[in-house]
């Protein structure tokens, strides 16, 4: 039996930082999933963690304009988010927490959705029960409670006969995301006991942010949180959060064994809430700026450009260096993409969706960017046809409570019971 004080668990990362491919021991058994992966889907992770960069900036501009109630930003945990959402199959479902918006977009769920939901419109924001959300359920601000709703959905997949019967088009799996604040609700334990119990074909895909609002990790746990799964009997991986290759194939394989009858899985994202909490936080007054300077250092998206930039290729063992050794003047369409549009600066501030979608829809073998094209025109006139114009008046009768919860008047200040309790 393992000793909680041994050595630190063995970390799953791909790509180093500085974009260079060095797989840790760990991630060797992985490395089959990658060498699979074309450049197209390579491009495709790429360009799903620029784009939702891009709105998840946007969306926080929004809040400090007065548009939004509160927005939750997403920035540095794009590489999480997307490698496991891209390594989902279309019949799986996903309960997200609050911070997911690149796992919902990639899901389908319209990103205007979420920002409804913040600006107080929606109560939900959309339908999971709708075919273009891809099974996504909705937001969860109850910490852990979404894994609870994960694992009962889960066991009616068992229930159901729908995992472990060898067609991978019809099993199915459920995968549930949740911080690691959220670890410590006693939620996540119980769903963790029920998923073991009842052989659950479900991922816990934890995202260690390191923070949970002021508070630290280490005051959440004394040992790495990828621990706390073993004692479930959960088998369970850390991986580098900020390499998305390692979150696109830790979680196939755990999303493939849990459907194939396995059981639950567990992942420990190791990655970093670049901002802050909510828009309503300031994490300068809990946390330095040396700290926020080593992270900003291993952006996910700095990383995967630069390994897409070609500064070091896949070691001489892989399959894909082999091609590439016999081919040493070929050019992949991106490259040459690449060498006559660079992409635009998206870590910064200034990076807007319309230069973004300029920049995707001219790369070869690009899907479908008519729903990134119309992006920025629907965030605009989401403000202006629900902002400045038509402001929100809290007069208006639909903004007023019941009528029946009103005290009545003249019966001595007791209140009728109401109908809806
Ligand atoms: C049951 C419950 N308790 C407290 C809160 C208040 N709360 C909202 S977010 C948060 C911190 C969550 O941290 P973490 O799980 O690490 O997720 P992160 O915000 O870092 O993504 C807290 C305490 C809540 N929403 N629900
Ligand atoms: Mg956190």
């Amino acid at each position: 039996m393992e000793k909680v004080t041994s050595s630190e668990p063995a970390l799953v990362r791909i790509l180093e930082a500085d974009g260079s491919y060095a797989p840790t021991a760990a991630a060797e058994e992985y490395l089959p999933l990658i060498e699979a992966l074309t450049d197209a889907d390579l491009e495709q992770f790429y360009r799903d963690m620029v784009v939702i960069r891009a709105i998840d900036t946007q969306a926080t501009n929004l809040q400090r304009q007065g548009q939004l109630a509160l927005w939750p930003p997403s920035r540095g945990q794009e590489a999480a988010q997307v490698g496991s959402a891209r390594a989902a199959r279309a019949q799986d479902h996903l309960f997200p927490s609050y911070r997911e918006h690149a796992v919902t977009r990639i899901r389908g769920v319209d990103s205007v959705d979420i920002i409804r939901v913040m600006r107080g419109l929606s109560h939900g924001g959309w339908d999971p029960t709708d075919p273009k959300n891809g099974n996504t359920h909705i937001y969860t601000l109850v910490l852990g409670s979404q894994t609870l709703h994960a694992t009962g959905f889960g066991m009616s997949l068992v229930f159901d006969g729908k995992q472990g019967t060898g067609d991978p088009d019809h099993d199915a799996a459920v995968i549930v995301y949740y911080g690691d604040g959220a670890s410590s609700q006693g939620d996540v334990h119980e769903a963790m006991v029920f998923a073991a119990s009842y052989n659950v074909p479900q991922v816990f895909f934890l995202q260690n942010n390191q923070w949970a609002i002021s508070v630290p990790v280490s005051t959440q746990s004394k040992v790495p949180l990828v621990r706390r799964g073993y004692a479930y009997g959960i088998p369970s991986v850390q991986l580098d959060g900020n390499d998305v290759l390692a979150s696109y194939a830790v979680t196939r394989t755990q999303l493939d064994e849990a459907r194939a009858g396995g059981g639950p899985r567990a992942i420990e994202a190791i990655t970093y809430r670049q901002g802050a909490h909510t828009t309503s936080d300031d994490p300068t007054k809990y946390r330095g700026s040396d700290e926020e300077e080593s992270w900003a250092q291993r952006d996910p998206i700095t990383r995967m450009r630069a390994y897409l930039e070609g500064a070091v290729r896949h070691p001489t063992s892989s399959r894909r260096s082999r091609r590439r050794r016999r081919m040493p003047r070929r050019t992949s369409a991106h490259a040459r993409w690449r060498s006559r549009r660079p992409p635009p600066t998206a870590c910064s501030p200034t990076c807007t969706a319309s230069r973004i979608r300029s920049w995707t829809s001219s790369a070869p073998g690009s899907p479908s960017t008519r729903r990134r094209s119309t992006l920025r025109p629907r965030l605009l006139s989401l403000v202006e046809a629900q902002g400045p114009e038509v402001s929100i008046d809290p007069r208006d009768d639909a903004l007023q409570p019941c009528p029946q919860r009103r005290a009545p008047q003249g019966d001595g200040g007791r209140r009728p019971r109401h109908p809806h309790g």
